[in-house]
């Protein structure tokens, strides 16, 4: 399928989305945000995907929401639209594992799908940002929550509150990002992930995050007896078997995602 503000490959069990509003350093209108929305969804349900990458360009991941499609807009207008909401929530539900590859400005909303993202891999050049305070509001799509479980209050409150921007080695120091790699790297190393996180069983990788995501939504006790459960019920599967036989014989395990 084409898309106007993106472009979509698949290959090797690899979906890459790549944002493509260059004029606008890939800020998020309506169109982009239901196009991203439906090629995430598109990939998740793809059985010849096992893990999606998204990035933006060199010089941007996503330099906020359109500043110029929201200007006008009214309270009614945003309320009873639920901007954006819907595809968050869309985006944030995808089940198969999700890298943001970053380089450039990640601010406002990009910081915020990013961060919807399982992890991120940063370029050096990268600079992330919750400025929404500058334009008179507030962030929408979980700046002030997503971070704040990342980076916890300190850094979450001087992000939201000043709107400054954080480089790479800060991002890095304090959570938001699993690493950082030279600029010219970030593509090659996001897809060498993606690359390894292919090779396994798309079931298993599916049920690996669904338990990580657990610790975010409920207790420990809860969390801990999530994960046992789904550590017992992987002994149902095909690719538990092929797995430890693999390992026994000395030899790559072949998953079926069974
Ligand atoms: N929206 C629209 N256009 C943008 C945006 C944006 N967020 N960011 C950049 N652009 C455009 C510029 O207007 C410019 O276009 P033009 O040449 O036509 O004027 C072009 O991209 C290049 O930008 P600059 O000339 O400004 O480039 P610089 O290198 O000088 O500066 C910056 C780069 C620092 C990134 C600067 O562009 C900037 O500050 N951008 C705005 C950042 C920002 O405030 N982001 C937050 C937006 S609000 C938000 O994200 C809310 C999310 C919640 C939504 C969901 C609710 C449920």
């Amino acid at each position: 399928m084409a898309y106007e503000t993106l472009i979509v490959e698949i290959e090797d069990y690899t979906a890459l989305i790549r944002l493509n509003r260059p004029e606008a350093l890939n800020a998020l209108n309506a169109k982009l945000m239901q196009e991203l929305a439906a090629a995430i969804g598109a990939a998740d349900r793809n059985d010849k995907v096992r893990c999606i990458v998204l990035t933006g360009s060199e010089k941007a991941f996503a330099a906020g929401a359109d500043v110029k499609e929201m200007a006008e807009k009214s309270f009614t207008d945003v309320f009873f639209d639920d901007l954006f909401a819907p595809e968050a929530d869309a985006i944030a539900r995808t089940r198969k594992p999700l890298i943001a590859a970053v380089s450039g400005y990640c601010l406002g909303g990009g910081c915020e799908l990013a961060m919807m993202c399982d992890f991120i891999i940063a370029a050096d050049s990268a600079k992330f940002g919750q400025p929404e305070i500058n334009l008179g509001i507030v962030a929408g799509m979980g700046g002030t929550q997503r971070l704040t479980r990342a980076v916890g209050k300190a850094k979450a409150m001087d992000m939201n509150l000043t709107g400054r921007f954080m480089d790479a080695a800060e991002a890095e120091r304090c959570g938001l990002v699993s690493r950082v790699v030279p600029a010219k790297d970030l593509m090659a190393e996001a897809m060498k992930s993606a690359g390894k996180i292919a090779q396994k069983s798309a079931l298993t990788a599916m049920v690996v995050k669904e338990c990580v995501n657990r610790a975010f939504e409920t207790t420990l006790r809860e969390g801990i007896l999530f994960e046992r459960r789904m550590f017992n019920a992987a002994f149902a599967t095909e690719d538990q078997k092929e797995g430890m036989s693999a390992f026994l014989e000395k030899r790559e395990a072949q998953f079926r995602d069974r």
